[in-house]
């Protein structure tokens, strides 16, 4: 098992790279091109140019998170091949550098969704909270204005402001896809990509959805286990995986995550291992990594990762604000070193105990 760090490139993050190779057992980053919108060709320069930055700090580019999909594919719309074909012509450059590892979703419109950015809890951290009463009681533009207020000025990844901006003929392009187009046009898309996956040795793993149920009424195909072991079965390939997030699974409690773990196995990839507590139903504020300080059963997790012999990268997910640091929400440096010692201390004391 590899354990890395979210970093968005030296423009975009509060971050340092010299502070990350400092944190004890993280040997890369997973990274990716933030100014580049879902549907653009990346250059290939651009691509070396972060690998380089990042190697340059005795660090390794373990993945790339994420290359996003454009909303066309998604909602299949006649213009798809054009931008499938600019994901394949990605895929190639990050193929032909040594890139192994690719995250997406398949969200409808937006990535992550939370109703707070900034929510003060009992110790005066501030995490990342969702309230479906408050969600339920906003039009998307409404939402996207609080968010924005609330990004320390940051990009927040996955939310670029000029797709949002169109957001209502966004919204208008998915009025006729269901859960089922929604699946179709995923296998439509996996089909298409994985031979070149296969051809450069390109993992993709698609993320759950965050939270995992629908939000302003858009369909949702990736909310539990039942839904990623579906998708890895249609489409039968080694390349075919999962980004297991337990914040993002866990954020509906009826998901039981080591379960969940255990009936992947070696379909995931990559790892987002995060803590956060349950309020009420539809209610949730992210927490600590360390296991009391949330309702996620953290060292039932690692120790399902143990089990399957997990070998792929896993990341801390979002942390706490805490020490004053200023920093992209869920993205600064204390909160995540702090998670990543947590997880190599489960890691390494469960590990133990099995042998
Ligand atoms: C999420 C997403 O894991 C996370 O931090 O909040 O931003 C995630 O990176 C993307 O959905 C993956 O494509
Ligand atoms: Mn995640």
């Amino acid at each position: 098992m590899k354990m890395a760090l979210r970093w968005f490139g030296p423009s975009f993050d509060s971050v340092d790279l010299h502070s990350i190779r400092q944190i004890p057992g993280v040997s890369g980053v997973v990274s990716t091109l933030p100014d580049l919108a879902a549907g653009i060709d990346w250059p290939r320069e651009r691509i070396v140019d972060l690998k380089n930055t990042i190697e340059a700090e005795g660090l390794e580019l373990l993945g790339i998170e994420s290359v996003n999909i454009h909303d066309s594919i998604k909602a299949g719309t006649a213009d798809k091949d054009m931008y499938i074909e600019r994901y394949i012509n990605t895929l190639k450059s990050l193929g032909s550098v040594g890139i192994d590892l690719v995250c997406y979703n398949f969200m409808p419109v937006f990535d992550w969704t939370r109703t707070d950015l900034a929510k003060v809890r009992e110790d005066g951290a501030t995490v990342l909270a969702y309230d479906q009463k408050l969600l339920d009681a906003l039009h998307p533009e409404e939402m996207l204005a609080q968010m924005g207020k609330k990004s320390n000025n940051f990009l927040l990844p996955g939310w670029e402001p000029e797709r949002l901006g169109g957001i209502r003929e966004l919204f208008g392009i998915y009025q006729s896809v269901t859960t089922g187009s929604l699946f179709e046009n995923l296998v439509y898309f996996l089909k298409a990509i994985l031979p070149t996956c296969e051809h450069y040795g390109i993992t993709m793993a698609i993320h759950p959805d965050d939270p995992p149920w629908s939000v302003f009424g858009l369909p949702r195909i990736v909310k539990n286990g039942g839904d990623l072991l579906r998708i890895t079965q249609a489409v039968d390939s080694p390349h075919n995986c999962v980004a297991l997030c337990t914040g993002s699974l866990g954020s509906n409690p009826k998901n039981d995550l080591p379960g969940i773990i255990r009936s992947l196995g070696g379909k995931i990839a990559f790892a987002h291992v995060r803590n956060l507590r349950h309020t009420a139903e539809g209610i949730f504020e992210e927490a600590a990594h360390y296991a009391a300080d949330g309702s996620l059963d953290m060292v039932g997790i690692m120790e399902a990762f143990g089990d399957i012999g997990f070998s792929g990268i896993m990341r801390p997910d979002h942390g706490r604000a805490i020490w004053n640091e200023v920093a992209l929400p869920g993205y600064g440096l204390y909160d995540r070193a702090l998670g990543t010692q947590y997880l190599w201390g489960l890691w390494d004391a469960l590990s133990r105990t099995t042998e």
